[in-house]
Protein backbone atom coordinates (compact mmCIF):
# COMPACT_ATOMS: atom_id res chain seq x y z
CA UNK A 1 0.00 0.00 0.00
CA UNK A 2 1.56 3.37 -0.78
CA UNK A 3 2.11 5.38 1.90
CA UNK A 4 -0.13 8.20 2.90
CA UNK A 5 0.39 12.29 3.46
CA UNK A 6 -1.47 15.12 4.60
CA UNK A 7 0.12 18.33 3.13
CA UNK A 8 -0.15 21.67 4.82
CA UNK A 9 -0.68 24.90 3.05
CA UNK A 10 -1.42 28.36 3.95
CA UNK A 11 -1.54 30.44 0.36
CA UNK A 12 -0.51 29.77 -3.43
CA UNK A 13 0.26 25.90 -3.10
CA UNK A 14 2.77 25.67 -5.68
CA UNK A 15 5.17 22.95 -4.02
CA UNK A 16 1.74 20.86 -3.30
CA UNK A 17 1.28 21.58 -6.57
CA UNK A 18 4.39 20.29 -7.87
CA UNK A 19 4.30 17.44 -5.21
CA UNK A 20 0.83 16.73 -6.71
CA UNK A 21 1.79 16.54 -10.37
CA UNK A 22 5.03 13.89 -9.76
CA UNK A 23 3.40 10.81 -9.70
CA UNK A 24 5.36 9.89 -6.53
CA UNK A 25 4.59 6.88 -4.92
CA UNK A 26 2.35 8.26 -2.36
CA UNK A 27 -1.50 8.55 -1.61
CA UNK A 28 -1.65 12.19 -0.54
CA UNK A 29 -4.80 11.89 1.97
CA UNK A 30 -5.85 15.32 2.25
CA UNK A 31 -4.83 19.55 1.91
CA UNK A 32 -5.02 21.30 4.87
CA UNK A 33 -4.78 25.15 4.98
CA UNK A 34 -5.00 27.58 8.16
CA UNK A 35 -6.50 30.64 5.59
CA UNK A 36 -9.73 30.07 3.84
CA UNK A 37 -8.82 32.02 1.02
CA UNK A 38 -5.24 29.83 0.32
CA UNK A 39 -5.60 29.33 -3.45
CA UNK A 40 -4.10 25.77 -3.20
CA UNK A 41 -6.76 24.83 -1.70
CA UNK A 42 -9.57 25.17 -5.47
CA UNK A 43 -6.27 22.91 -7.11
CA UNK A 44 -6.42 20.38 -4.75
CA UNK A 45 -10.27 19.99 -4.83
CA UNK A 46 -9.81 19.72 -8.34
CA UNK A 47 -8.07 17.36 -8.23
CA UNK A 48 -10.33 14.96 -6.08
CA UNK A 49 -8.49 15.42 -3.07
CA UNK A 50 -10.12 16.49 0.45
CA UNK A 51 -9.42 19.60 1.71
CA UNK A 52 -9.90 21.43 5.15
CA UNK A 53 -9.48 24.61 6.94
CA UNK A 54 -8.21 25.09 10.38
CA UNK A 55 -8.01 28.89 11.07
CA UNK A 56 -5.92 30.02 13.47
CA UNK A 57 -7.57 33.18 14.16
CA UNK A 58 -10.54 31.26 15.90
CA UNK A 59 -8.79 29.95 18.93
CA UNK A 60 -7.08 32.10 21.58
CA UNK A 61 -3.69 30.14 21.46
CA UNK A 62 -1.33 28.72 19.86
CA UNK A 63 -1.81 25.15 21.39
CA UNK A 64 -5.86 25.49 20.87
CA UNK A 65 -5.24 25.88 17.30
CA UNK A 66 -2.67 23.73 17.10
CA UNK A 67 -4.92 21.01 19.13
CA UNK A 68 -7.71 21.12 16.85
CA UNK A 69 -4.77 21.17 13.76
CA UNK A 70 -3.48 17.76 14.50
CA UNK A 71 -7.39 16.67 15.27
CA UNK A 72 -8.05 17.45 11.55
CA UNK A 73 -4.81 15.90 10.38
CA UNK A 74 -5.62 12.46 12.02
CA UNK A 75 -8.80 12.03 10.93
CA UNK A 76 -6.60 10.87 7.89
CA UNK A 77 -4.10 9.06 10.10
CA UNK A 78 -1.02 10.11 7.64
CA UNK A 79 2.48 8.47 7.73
CA UNK A 80 3.59 11.72 7.18
CA UNK A 81 2.79 16.01 7.36
CA UNK A 82 4.44 17.99 4.83
CA UNK A 83 4.66 21.47 5.36
CA UNK A 84 4.24 23.13 2.02
CA UNK A 85 4.45 27.23 2.65
CA UNK A 86 2.43 26.80 6.09
CA UNK A 87 3.38 29.82 8.09
CA UNK A 88 2.67 29.24 11.37
CA UNK A 89 4.84 28.11 13.60
CA UNK A 90 3.78 24.75 15.67
CA UNK A 91 4.20 24.51 19.41
CA UNK A 92 6.80 21.40 20.93
CA UNK A 93 3.66 18.95 21.74
CA UNK A 94 2.23 19.32 18.20
CA UNK A 95 6.28 18.70 16.93
CA UNK A 96 6.36 15.98 19.60
CA UNK A 97 3.28 14.50 18.19
CA UNK A 98 4.73 13.44 15.00
CA UNK A 99 8.00 13.09 15.75
CA UNK A 100 10.14 12.33 13.13
CA UNK A 101 6.80 12.52 10.70
CA UNK A 102 7.07 16.21 10.06
CA UNK A 103 8.70 17.89 7.14
CA UNK A 104 9.53 21.44 5.79
CA UNK A 105 10.58 22.90 2.99
CA UNK A 106 12.28 26.46 3.87
CA UNK A 107 13.58 28.79 1.15
CA UNK A 108 16.73 29.49 1.82
CA UNK A 109 20.14 27.25 2.74
CA UNK A 110 19.56 26.10 6.35
CA UNK A 111 21.34 27.13 8.61
CA UNK A 112 21.60 30.58 6.97
CA UNK A 113 18.55 32.70 7.03
CA UNK A 114 15.97 31.08 9.44
CA UNK A 115 12.34 32.67 9.74
CA UNK A 116 10.24 34.55 7.25
CA UNK A 117 11.39 36.84 4.46
CA UNK A 118 14.78 34.82 3.76
CA UNK A 119 15.49 35.96 0.14
CA UNK A 120 15.23 39.64 2.08
CA UNK A 121 17.59 38.73 4.41
CA UNK A 122 20.36 37.22 1.90
CA UNK A 123 20.24 40.21 -0.50
CA UNK A 124 20.98 42.21 2.25
CA UNK A 125 23.14 39.84 3.63
CA UNK A 126 25.53 40.18 0.06
CA UNK A 127 25.08 36.40 0.08
CA UNK A 128 26.26 34.93 -3.87
CA UNK A 129 24.87 31.55 -2.99
CA UNK A 130 20.92 31.09 -1.97
CA UNK A 131 18.60 28.42 -2.57
CA UNK A 132 16.15 26.04 -0.79
CA UNK A 133 16.37 23.54 2.01
CA UNK A 134 14.18 20.18 2.98
CA UNK A 135 14.51 19.45 6.57
CA UNK A 136 12.25 17.05 8.96
CA UNK A 137 10.97 19.94 11.83
CA UNK A 138 11.97 19.47 15.81
CA UNK A 139 11.11 21.75 17.80
CA UNK A 140 13.91 24.19 17.00
CA UNK A 141 12.71 26.52 14.46
CA UNK A 142 14.33 25.90 10.90
CA UNK A 143 16.86 23.90 12.41
CA UNK A 144 15.39 20.09 11.77
CA UNK A 145 17.95 17.35 10.41
CA UNK A 146 18.53 18.01 6.58
CA UNK A 147 17.25 16.03 3.79
CA UNK A 148 18.40 17.57 0.71
CA UNK A 149 19.13 21.37 -0.30
CA UNK A 150 19.70 23.11 -3.88
CA UNK A 151 21.55 26.21 -4.36
CA UNK A 152 21.14 28.79 -6.97
CA UNK A 153 23.30 31.80 -7.50
CA UNK A 154 22.25 35.78 -6.53
CA UNK A 155 22.50 38.03 -10.01
CA UNK A 156 23.30 41.05 -10.17
CA UNK A 157 20.35 43.30 -10.14
CA UNK A 158 18.36 40.59 -8.08
CA UNK A 159 15.05 41.65 -6.49
CA UNK A 160 12.99 39.64 -3.74
CA UNK A 161 11.04 38.64 -6.76
CA UNK A 162 13.27 37.48 -8.92
CA UNK A 163 15.47 35.79 -6.40
CA UNK A 164 12.03 33.75 -4.93
CA UNK A 165 11.28 32.84 -8.16
CA UNK A 166 14.64 31.48 -8.78
CA UNK A 167 14.41 29.32 -5.68
CA UNK A 168 11.37 28.56 -6.04
CA UNK A 169 11.44 26.38 -9.22
CA UNK A 170 14.38 24.17 -7.27
CA UNK A 171 11.99 23.84 -4.23
CA UNK A 172 10.10 21.91 -6.79
CA UNK A 173 12.19 19.89 -7.82
CA UNK A 174 13.69 18.59 -4.34
CA UNK A 175 10.68 18.40 -2.65
CA UNK A 176 9.37 15.67 -4.51
CA UNK A 177 12.47 13.87 -4.86
CA UNK A 178 12.85 14.28 -0.98
CA UNK A 179 9.43 12.79 -0.93
CA UNK A 180 10.10 9.82 -3.18
CA UNK A 181 13.05 9.04 -1.35
CA UNK A 182 10.64 8.92 2.17
CA UNK A 183 8.35 7.12 -0.20
CA UNK A 184 10.65 3.96 -1.11
CA UNK A 185 12.14 3.74 2.31
CA UNK A 186 15.49 5.23 1.99
CA UNK A 187 15.55 7.92 4.47
CA UNK A 188 17.74 7.15 8.08
CA UNK A 189 18.21 8.99 10.59
CA UNK A 190 21.97 8.96 12.00
CA UNK A 191 22.24 11.06 15.28
CA UNK A 192 20.69 14.41 13.92
CA UNK A 193 21.35 13.66 10.27
CA UNK A 194 19.69 12.33 7.53
CA UNK A 195 21.16 9.66 5.26
CA UNK A 196 20.03 8.69 1.97
CA UNK A 197 20.32 4.94 1.09
CA UNK A 198 22.56 4.73 4.30
CA UNK A 199 25.02 7.43 2.57
CA UNK A 200 25.58 10.78 3.24
CA UNK A 201 24.74 11.98 -0.29
CA UNK A 202 24.50 15.33 -1.90
CA UNK A 203 22.38 15.26 -5.12
CA UNK A 204 21.24 18.65 -4.80
CA UNK A 205 22.62 19.14 -8.11
CA UNK A 206 25.86 20.44 -7.34
CA UNK A 207 28.82 19.23 -9.88
CA UNK A 208 31.74 18.05 -8.03
CA UNK A 209 34.13 20.29 -6.55
CA UNK A 210 36.90 21.28 -8.53
CA UNK A 211 40.50 20.00 -7.23
CA UNK A 212 42.23 22.42 -5.47
CA UNK A 213 45.78 23.52 -7.52
N1 LIG B 1 7.27 24.81 13.54
C1 LIG B 1 8.30 24.34 14.22
N2 LIG B 1 8.08 24.01 15.49
N3 LIG B 1 9.53 24.16 13.70
C2 LIG B 1 9.74 24.50 12.41
O1 LIG B 1 10.95 24.34 11.92
C3 LIG B 1 8.68 25.03 11.63
C4 LIG B 1 7.44 25.18 12.26
C5 LIG B 1 6.37 25.71 11.55
C6 LIG B 1 6.54 26.15 10.27
C7 LIG B 1 7.95 26.63 8.32
C8 LIG B 1 8.80 27.87 8.50
C9 LIG B 1 9.73 28.15 7.37
O2 LIG B 1 10.06 27.27 6.59
C10 LIG B 1 7.78 26.04 9.66
C11 LIG B 1 8.86 25.46 10.32
C12 LIG B 1 6.35 30.43 9.74
C13 LIG B 1 7.13 31.22 10.56
C14 LIG B 1 6.54 32.39 11.30
O3 LIG B 1 7.26 33.19 11.91
C15 LIG B 1 8.48 30.92 10.69
C16 LIG B 1 9.01 29.82 10.02
C17 LIG B 1 8.21 29.02 9.21
C18 LIG B 1 6.88 29.33 9.07
N4 LIG B 1 5.19 32.50 11.33
C19 LIG B 1 4.44 33.55 12.06
C20 LIG B 1 3.90 32.98 13.40
O4 LIG B 1 3.71 33.78 14.30
C21 LIG B 1 3.24 34.00 11.28
C22 LIG B 1 3.55 34.57 9.94
C23 LIG B 1 2.33 34.67 9.04
O5 LIG B 1 1.23 34.21 9.43
O6 LIG B 1 2.49 35.17 7.91
O7 LIG B 1 3.63 31.78 13.47
O8 LIG B 1 10.21 29.32 7.28
C1 LIG C 1 7.74 28.70 -0.66
O1 LIG C 1 8.81 29.47 -1.16
C2 LIG C 1 8.13 28.06 0.65
O2 LIG C 1 9.45 27.61 0.69
C3 LIG C 1 7.94 29.22 1.58
O3 LIG C 1 6.78 29.85 1.16
C4 LIG C 1 6.59 29.62 -0.24
C5 LIG C 1 5.26 28.97 -0.43
O4 LIG C 1 4.94 28.86 -1.79
N1 LIG C 1 7.81 28.78 2.92
C6 LIG C 1 8.05 29.58 3.93
O5 LIG C 1 8.48 30.70 3.78
C7 LIG C 1 7.74 29.00 5.27
N2 LIG C 1 7.91 30.03 6.23
P1 LIG C 1 3.84 27.86 -2.31
O6 LIG C 1 2.60 28.10 -1.43
O7 LIG C 1 3.59 28.29 -3.72
O8 LIG C 1 4.38 26.48 -2.18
Amino acid sequence: MKPTIVILISGRGSNMAAILSASLPIKVAAVISNQADATGLELAAAQGIPTAVVDHRAFSTREDFDAALQNAIDQFSPQLVVLAGFMRILSPQFVAHYEKRLINIHPSLLPAFPGLHTHRQALAAGVRIHGCTVHFVTDRLDHGPIVVQAAVPVLQGDTEALLSARVLRREHVIYSRALRWWAEGRLHWQEDCIHVDGEFQNFGGLSAPEPVA
